[in-house]
């Protein structure tokens, strides 16, 4: 990880060197000129070193490499031996075919269009469900106004929907000034980091393997990640005593813990936390006096009989603890679920259990950046309150979402099937969320090929992987993972029809890649 970016920075020091070689030529060619010229304001050494630091391998270096691919096939079919480019690496649903739910889309339509509710085609044309929905909606933002900006913590109205969502999900209540609409889950999760992290001496606790906007957003505010290790032969297991070791460890460096982070379910890892994994955790927190930043995007996203979703919320109410007890943060997002509206760019945190002075001064934050989009505040209203029985899109509203979610967990056992069909390679079952994490066990030989050309060998895998099939994963040294260990993302989003030829293209391959590499 960290030698890539120091590949990358060394490879734009070198252009900004090349580029100021350049204009030291043209400046040779005129004196006048070169007397006038002042150095760039701006180089790769005077930038904020936290921005140098962060790194996001779900948009990293492969996929600047599989661009460039399709660049290429797009210049000249036939120039590579694939079609086309599958992007597996990156949790975009709709960017894959995956379609829109219908009433969500209807309702949103006719919000930003209110002129057409009142006209007869607009029946014929959306449900009447869509259309009520629209103008409780537009009621609910003043003057009806979706091009303005809304209150910081978004509309009043949207979130008492999504506050009686939650209770409803919960069975305990939840308050609309708990609620902080935004642009994704993502600016909620750096708003909090903002407020936590004073200097690197501040630590989060986060899961490793992780999702990388966290190890991103820790080094842009300047504090500390402390590891917790998911244990990969308990299906990725949240050990307690794991985070308490680290948390010891940490303090003993003289960091102060502030926070732990709970992905549920797991990105990269698909885990459902079971429910007593889940009080042990609020039992430790309270106990070390951490906030709890619960990632729930993928509460929808459950794909096994024996595993459900339960909020951090819900467990800490139910073992009796309020917010006096208790600080908790709880993430969700327009992008995941069986919407997977991730460029529509909606979500909420829920935040509870902070002193009245410290929510003074979130809202603060949030209000410097004036609001988040309505489009977004709109749906994650929706995702919330979705059509219920009677509602005359109930039963097309269930079809959809029922034929989106079942495919998803077809598509997470095949794959998984298939990746544990493959000589060296053990893939933990996709219990939720959105992705695999197999673990590659590789030859010696494929290992010293890999640091001959200083590339880890995860990241080896995956651009032989890519040349040789046009299939785009994220290596596992972009989200952390047990040193000497190697793991790869792949995503369960291609659409159904196009995964037998995934795995026919992917055994081929790694048949291939074992031969060429055997010991
Ligand atoms: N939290 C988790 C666990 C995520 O996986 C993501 C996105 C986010 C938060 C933020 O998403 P939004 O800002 O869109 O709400 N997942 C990325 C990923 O791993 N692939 O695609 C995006």
């Amino acid at each position: 990880m960290r030698r890539f970016a120091a590949d990358r920075a060394r490879k734009l020091i070198g252009s900004v060197q090349r580029s100021l070689s350049f204009s030291s030529v043209v400046a040779d060619s005129s004196s006048s000129a070169a007397s006038s010229r002042t150095p760039p304001p701006v180089t790769i050494d005077t930038i904020n070193p936290k921005v140098l630091k962060c790194e996001y391998a779900v948009r990293g270096e492969i996929v600047t490499h599989a661009q460039r691919l399709q660049e290429e096939l797009q210049a000249k079919s036939g120039s590579h031996p694939f079609d086309e480019i599958l992007y597996c690496n990156i949790g975009n649903p709709q960017s894959l075919g995956q379609q829109p739910i219908t009433f969500f889309r209807e309702v949103l339509a006719l919000c930003d269009h209110p002129s057409i509710l009142d006209r007869d085609e607009t029946h014929a044309l959306f449900s009447a469900d869509a259309v009520a929905r629209a103008w409780q909606i537009l009621d609910q933002i003043p003057g009806r106004a979706t091009g303005a900006y809304s209150h910081s913590q978004g509309i009043k109205g949207l979130r008492d929907t999504i506050a009686a969502g939650i209770a409803d999900r919960d069975g305990f209540p939840a308050k609309a000034d708990d609620i902080f609409l935004t642009d994704g889950a993502s600016p909620a999760v750096h708003m909090m980091m903002q407020l936590l992290l004073r200097s690197e001496n501040d630590g989060i606790l986060c899961p490793i393997p992780q999702y990388p906007l966290y190890s991103a957003s820790i080094a842009l505010h300047g504090g500390t990640l402390v590891p917790y290790y998911l244990d990969e032969a308990t299906g990725w297991g949240l050990e307690v005593s794991e985070v308490k070791k680290q948390v010891e460890e940490a303090r003993s460096n003289g960091i102060v813990v502030r926070a732990i982070v709970v992905i549920n379910p797991g990105n990269p890892t698909g885990q459902v936390l079971a429910e007593d994994n889940q009080r042990e955790i609020v039992e430790f927190c309270i106990k070390e006096g951490l906030v709890l930043l619960a990632d729930e995007v993928y509460q929808e996203n459950i794909y096994v009989d024996d595993k459900k979703f339960n909020s951090f919320k819900k467990i800490s109410r139910s073992m009796g603890y309020g917010e006096e007890d208790i600080t908790l943060v709880s993430y969700q997002s327009v992008s995941k679920g069986y919407y997977g509206e991730c460029g529509k760019r909606g979500g909420y945190m829920e935040v509870t259990g902070f002193s009245a002075d410290v929510r003074e001064q979130i809202y603060k934050v949030a209000s410097v950046n004036l609001c988040s989009n309505i489009s977004g505040q709109i749906l994650a209203s929706l995702v919330m309150n979705p059509p219920k029985a009677g509602d005359e899109s109930f039963d097309s509203f269930s079809a959809e979402k029922d034929g989106i979610l079942s495919s998803l967990a077809r598509r997470a056992k095949t794959l998984e099937d298939a990746f544990n069909s493959l000589e060296g390679v053990t893939c933990n079952k996709a219990e939720g969320a959105m992705y695999l994490f197999p673990c590659l066990h590789l030859p010696r030989k494929a290992i010293e090929a890999a640091k001959a050309i200083k590339a880890a060998p995860d990241a080896f895998y995956a651009h032989r992987l890519l040349d040789a099939t046009g299939i785009v994963v994220v290596p596992g040294s972009g989200f952390g993972q047990v040193p000497g260990t190697w793991h790869i993302r792949c995503t369960i989003l291609p659409q159904e029809e196009k995964i037998p030829s995934i795995v026919s293209h992917l055994t081929a391959f790694h048949q291939a890649f074992m031969d060429e590499f055997r010991d």
